[in-house]
Order: structure tokens, then sequence, then C-alpha cells
């Protein structure tokens, strides 16, 4: 059965990958799934016939027969749990790495999200260099915790899982920040995530789609892995 997604077709990260379809296409390539997607721009994806699969508006969705999906979170897992390469076999290592998908997206991105978000729309408050390290200090309380966690492991627990796909994405939005410099480890374990031949295929199919919008539009779009 065919797999839809949908992206951005001009993504504002400018072909960084740090959009969230990276974490379904990254997910897809792990357990070789071929896919198809649609691009939306930020006007269609609040039309009804996207809000009909996505109802906050916007990106990713899922598409798979009669399945429609939306929030990356409840994408991976599906593909994690219809596919070999993503969950292990063991019950109990199993629902560990599941609960580290869900320690990414839960414990560890909201205080990233709200940075960015701050660092976009409140600049120009008085608050904003005392909010923004306040933020800052609050990101490095998780990475400090995770970094002791991880170690010097290779991945989160045991062999590479949904759990670390997501919680690679998820760090990876702290690259430009100079944040994750800090933590050797955690840039040494995403260092790791990104140099996995599944993760260059999805981000290399990321980059051609904004690499091609911004030809169309005469401009040229700089990204690096
Ligand atoms: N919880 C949902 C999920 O996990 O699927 C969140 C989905 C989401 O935030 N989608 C964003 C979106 O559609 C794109 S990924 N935004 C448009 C809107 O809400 O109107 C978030 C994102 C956007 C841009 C960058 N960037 O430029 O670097 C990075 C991440």
């Amino acid at each position: 059965m065919t797999i839809t997604i949908t992206a951005f077709e001009k993504s504002p990260d400018r072909g960084r990958g740090l959009a969230r379809d990276m974490r379904v296409r990254w997910a897809l390539e792990e357990v070789g799934q071929p896919y198809e997607v649609r691009l939306v721009t930020f006007k269609t994806m609040k039309e009804p016939a996207h809000t009909a699969l996505q109802p906050f508006g916007q990106i990713p969705t899922y598409e798979e027969g009669d399945l429609a999906l939306f929030e990356t979170g409840a994408i991976v897992l599906h593909i994690a749990e219809c596919h070999a390469g993503l969950l292990p076999r063991d019950p109990g290592a199993r629902a560990r790495a599941i609960a580290w998908m869900f320690a990414a997206l839960n414990t560890v991105e909201p205080p990233i999200v709200e940075r960015e978000a701050t660092t976009y729309l409140e600049r120009d408050k008085a608050w904003y260099e005392e909010r923004l390290l306040m933020l800052e200090d609050r990101i490095r309380f998780r990475l400090t915790q995770l970094s002791r966690w991880l170690a010097d492991a290779e991945w989160l627990d045991g062999a590479f899982s949904a759990g670390d796909l997501m919680m690679v994405t998820v760090l990876r939005r702290l690259e430009s920040s100079g944040l994750l410099g800090e933590y050797p480890s955690l840039s040494a374990y995403v260092a790791r995530g990104k140099a996995r031949p599944a993760y260059r295929r999805a981000f290399d199919a990321q980059l051609a789609v904004f690499t091609s919008a911004h030809q169309a539009d005469g401009r040229n779009g700089q990204a690096s892995a």
C-alpha cells in the first residue's frame, strides 16, 4: 500500500531538515518503506482538505490505505510497530524504547521549542534576555541528565531504536544555539544518528524539495546536514 506523507513546499528551515517530516522520512528509510510526499503551503495546510487529516493544520501527516495519522510520535510509533528495525523484539526493551520516544517528545523537546518560540516572538520584550537565560538553563538541566544517562553508550538503551531517532531529531533543534556543543557526548550521539545511511537518505530527500522550490524561485538555498 502506498504511504504518503505531507511536508512543507518551502520549509522555513531552509533545507536543514529541522521540520518534523524529517522524523517520519528517517523512520521510513530505517525500515525500508518507500513513500510519496505531498507538498503543502502555509495556506493549504489550513484548508479543510488538510485539517481533515491534521486538525491543527500542521505537517506532517501520514496516509496508508484507509489509515490517516497525524503527530510525529504516533506516526513513528506506527511505522516502528508495523516494520522491523526500530523497536526491539524483547517486550521489556520494546517498552523502554517507546518510553524514550515519549521522553524525547514530552520531557526534552518542550523547553527547546519554548526557547525557539521566544527567539522568534519575544525578542522585543524588555524581559527577553532574562527569559532566554532561564529557558537555556532549563534545557541545560535536561541535557545534563540525558548526558549522564547516555554516559559512554552508543544509544539510549542497547541497539538504535525509535527512541534514539526521536531524541536525535529533538536535539538537532539545538544545533544553532551552541547549547548542544556544551555536551560533547550528546554532540557525538547526534553525529552518530546523522551518520546512519537512512538519516542521510531522508535528509537528502527533504533537501531536494527545498532546493527545487528555491531554484524555481530563482534563489539559492544553503543547508548542511
Ligand atoms: N506535535 C506535532 C507533531 O509532532 O507532529 C507538531 C507538528 C508541527 O509543529 N509542525 C510544524 C508546522 O506544521 C512544522 S515542524 N507548523 C506550521 C503551523 O503550525 O502553522 C516545526 C518546525 C518548523 C520550522 C522549523 N524551522 O524553520 O527550523 C523547525 C521546526
